[in-house]
């Protein structure tokens, strides 16, 4: 660890090195070099990004127009937009003689990483910083981006990956749950759904973050306002509708995605509310009419996804996601479900 922090902090202190954060891909520490200033040190998940490079790129050019965007509008950028730092030879990876990629950003102060609120107003904060970011990427050449992780959200191919899971059923898990996949299954018509409106052209191809759950929008520890959105590793061409969808997914939810006690996950109507008044008072000028009608169809679809994603890693044998007992994908799933049946048409 400690070659891999001074790659890029020459000065820091190894000893203040700390796990940080709850994501189930990477693995995140925080690190304070010698002026106390803390850092976000991340080992990049490589059976799920095997381009590391690219996504790198990806999040530097998004970046760097965000910062002109802001710039331009003379405002400041230092605490809304991440920066990484680059190692002496100028890369933004570093890599370890084992194989292992490594990158390091600066540690947004006074900000908080919410896995869950309650109170409608931070939701609308949250609501803002997401709309925040499509207003500043508006105008980004989508299509120079590269699809790290393709047909991400497309979710016809995600059906029909689940559907193979189900048919091979290698963890001989299947029958189990054979509710769930029959759930998932009677609603097929629905993975296609926002599929056939980008191919149609009826929705316009923006940038996209492709993970905005509530925990990647920062929110200011004092006013609760928005400050900065961060985890950019799935920025990619995609619909607002997903981004939309996906924040829906977290914010609002009565309770964590693996919550165990069914019963507990609710789809909050007042937070989804509160939410898309931020996200429309942000970006609602910019986006056309298929977008705007259509932004609950992006919930529906994002949950409907997520579920299937969680299902399909349970019946692979968890391959995919992080879990921490042997049920957690099919908790995860369950929640899902739950929330998806919750959720108005
Ligand atoms: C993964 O690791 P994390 O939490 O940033 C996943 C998202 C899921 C999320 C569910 C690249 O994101 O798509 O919505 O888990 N990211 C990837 O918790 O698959
Ligand atoms: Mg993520």
């Amino acid at each position: 660890m400690e070659k891999i922090i001074r790659a890029f902090l020459p000065g820091a202190d190894v000893a203040s090195l700390a796990p940080l954060g709850e994501g189930i891909i990477n693995t995140t520490f925080s690190v304070s070099d010698a002026d106390g200033k803390r850092y976000v040190i991340q080992k990049v998940n490589t059976n799920v990004f095997p381009d590391p490079y690219s996504v790198m790129e990806n999040t530097a050019n998004v970046t760097d127009w965000m910062r002109k965007r802001l710039a331009e509008e003379g405002k400041c950028f230092d605490r809304c937009v991440p920066l990484f730092l680059q190692t002496e030879e100028g890369d933004y990876l570093y890599r370890t003689p084992e194989g292992g990629f490594w990158r390091c950003s600066r540690l947004i102060e006074g900000a908080t990483a919410h896995v869950h609120v309650t109170d409608p107003a931070l939701l609308y904060n949250a609501g803002k910083g997401y709309g925040e970011f499509v207003r500043l990427t508006d105008g980004f050449p989508a299509g120079t981006l590269t699809e790290v992780l393709p047909d991400f959200h497309n979710t016809k191919k995600r059906f029909q990956a689940f559907l193979e899971a189900v048919e091979k059923d290698v963890a001989g898990r299947a029958r189990e749950v054979d509710r769930e996949i029959h759930y998932l299954k009677e609603r097929e018509e629905l993975a296609g759904s926002i599929v056939a409106m980008l191919e149609s052209g009826e929705l316009p191809l923006r940038v996209t973050h492709n993970d905005t759950k509530l925990s990647n929008v920062l929110l200011d520890d004092v006013t609760g306002e928005a400050v900065c959105v961060i985890d950019l590793d799935t920025v990619m061409p995609g619909t607002v509708l997903y981004d939309f969808g996906d924040a829906i997914r977290s914010g609002a939810a009565s309770a964590a995605e693996d919550e165990p006690k069914l019963d507990r996950m609710n789809f909050v109507s007042e937070n989804c509310k509160a939410f898309k008044e931020g996200f429309l008072e942000a970006c609602g000028e910019i986006l056309v009419p298929a977008e705007v009608n259509n932004l609950m169809l992006g919930a529906r679809v994002i949950v409907y996804e997520q579920a299937m994603r969680f299902l399909t890693d349970y019946l692979n044998g968890d391959t995919y996601y992080k879990t921490l007992f042997p049920g957690h994908n099919l908790i995860r799933a369950r929640t899902q479900i739950r929330l998806f049946s919750q959720i108005p048409e």
